[in-house]
């Protein structure tokens, strides 16, 4: 196992929200798309959103990385359906349009290389078989992962073979003394959801384990709770996030909860479980305000900061919960707020918006990076070329779609990552 490294940070890759972005409510379990279900989209203001959120956190220090709109709609998908967008079925059509591959969380599994046994960080991309217009995301993100980790530092994998579900970093989290440490990997899988699918299977987390020579005795796997899944929270990120030796959670977020911290504080007596009691915050109201859907940071400054959605500020008592930790003594020291509502509007916060990498930025391909400048430049393009709005009634508009197609090559040859354009 590699020893800690200097050099090696946190790098946040966030999805850059697409130009298809819309309502079509494709989510069963997801509590906040389904309520969207025909409104009105707005995919310039989301995007404009997206970068907003990018550009706070290199003000505050951090290191930042783009993921990048897939093609929409995908045309290869359904053309192995035997179609076309103009003669598709309405659910077809919707499937191919969406913009989901904004929600970064979902593209891999990520272990970084002082995990691993080999010293290489490891990447599975996420087969999302669970839900039909997340499924088709892999090849794409796989295409983008492969350009953006090219250097042998890397090692990027296809997917888990189907019919394993696997929702990537949304349901695994790390704890390690600093970034560069060897860490705790921790998979969390889900059995039963009441009504809605348990998206991540045990068995495709164990393969991302194996696959990626993870220490057994440092590798945790804890089933997510049946209620947490019946509730809404269709993806762990929905309800816990860990970053540095802090695992901060909702009390109804695993099954077994007592036997898991017990056997967590014996591989790591120095981490600090945070738990949201369903007194202070119920379960209904940690998911309604994204409370756990936040970007758990240390900026170089070292405090630890929550990067929370403004929907947080706005439930009363998450909110209040949130200004009490402050003001006592618990680990997580300042709070940011960040306007992302176009993307919760289809159950996307500030944590699903980004995969973490720990790597070395030298060893990144430097397009997939991003400062100032360049998200000045993605902001030029998306205000030229995003669309305002979309109605969920007229995403087959033909005219739509041309704009979609060439927004997303605009932002390409913008970037210069023109291998991607027609793939
Ligand atoms: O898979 N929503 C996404 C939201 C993903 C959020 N990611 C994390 N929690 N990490 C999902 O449910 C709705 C899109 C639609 O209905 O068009 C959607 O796919």
């Amino acid at each position: 196992m590699a020893s800690s490294d200097p050099l090696r940070t946190e790098i946040n890759f966030d999805g850059i929200i697409g130009p298809s972005h819309n309502f079509a409510g494709l989510s069963p379990g997801n509590l906040a798309a389904t309520r969207s279900r025909g409104l009105t989209s707005n995919p310039r203001a989301a995007a404009l959103q997206g970068v907003a959120k990018m550009s706070a956190n290199l003000a505050l220090g951090l290191r930042q990385g783009i993921l990048l709109p897939h093609p929409r709609p995908d045309h290869r998908w359904l053309a192995g359906l035997a179609t076309d967008f103009a003669t598709a079925p309405a659910h077809l059509q919707a499937q191919a349009m969406s913009a989901s591959a904004m929600w970064a969380a979902n593209a891999a599994t990520v272990s970084p290389a002082p995990d691993s046994a080999d010293g290489r960080c490891h990447l599975t991309v996420a087969n999302l078989a669970t839900l039909p217009h997340r499924s088709h995301e892999w090849p794409e993100t796989l295409a983008q992962l492969r350009l953006a980790f090219a250097n042998p530092a890397f090692a990027v994998y296809g997917p888990v073979p189907a019919p394993f579900g696997d929702e990537g970093a949304a349901n695994h989290m790390r704890l390690a003394a600093t970034h560069g440490a060897p860490g705790i990997e921790i998979f969390v899988y889900g059995v039963r959801g009441g009504p809605f699918p348990a998206r991540q299977h045990f068995d495709a987390s164990q393969a991302i384990a194996r696959r990626h020579r993870l220490d057994p005795a440092r590798t945790f796997f804890v089933q997510q709770s049946e209620e947490a899944i019946a509730g809404g929270a269709f993806h762990n990120d929905v309800v816990a996030v860990a970053n540095g030796k802090v695992l901060f959670a909702h009390e109804q977020a695993f099954a077994e909860k007592d036997i898991f911290y017990e056997r967590l504080r014996a591989a790591m007596p120095e981490i600090e479980i945070v738990e949201v009691p369903a007194a202070s915050v119920t379960l209904a109201d940690a998911i309604a305000s994204y409370l756990f859907n936040a970007q758990l940071v240390t900026p170089p400054s070292g405090e630890m900061t929550l990067i929370v959605p403004e929907e947080a500020r706005e439930t009363a008592p998450v909110w209040n919960w949130l200004q009490a930790h402050i003001a006592g003594n618990g680990p997580i020291r300042r709070l940011e707020t960040v306007d992302v509502r176009e993307s919760m509007g289809n159950g996307g916060g500030p944590a699903c918006l980004r995969l973490r990498v720990v790597a070395d930025p030298a060893t990144i391909d430097p397009r997939f990076l991003v400062d100032e400048a360049r998200l000045d430049r993605i902001e030029e393009v998306i205000a030229a070329h995003w669309p305002d709005a979309i109605q969920a009634s007229a995403i087959a508009d033909p005219a739509l779609v041309a704009q979609i197609e060439s927004a997303r090559r605009a932002l390409l040859e913008a970037l210069g990552i023109v291998e991607l354009i027609d793939r």
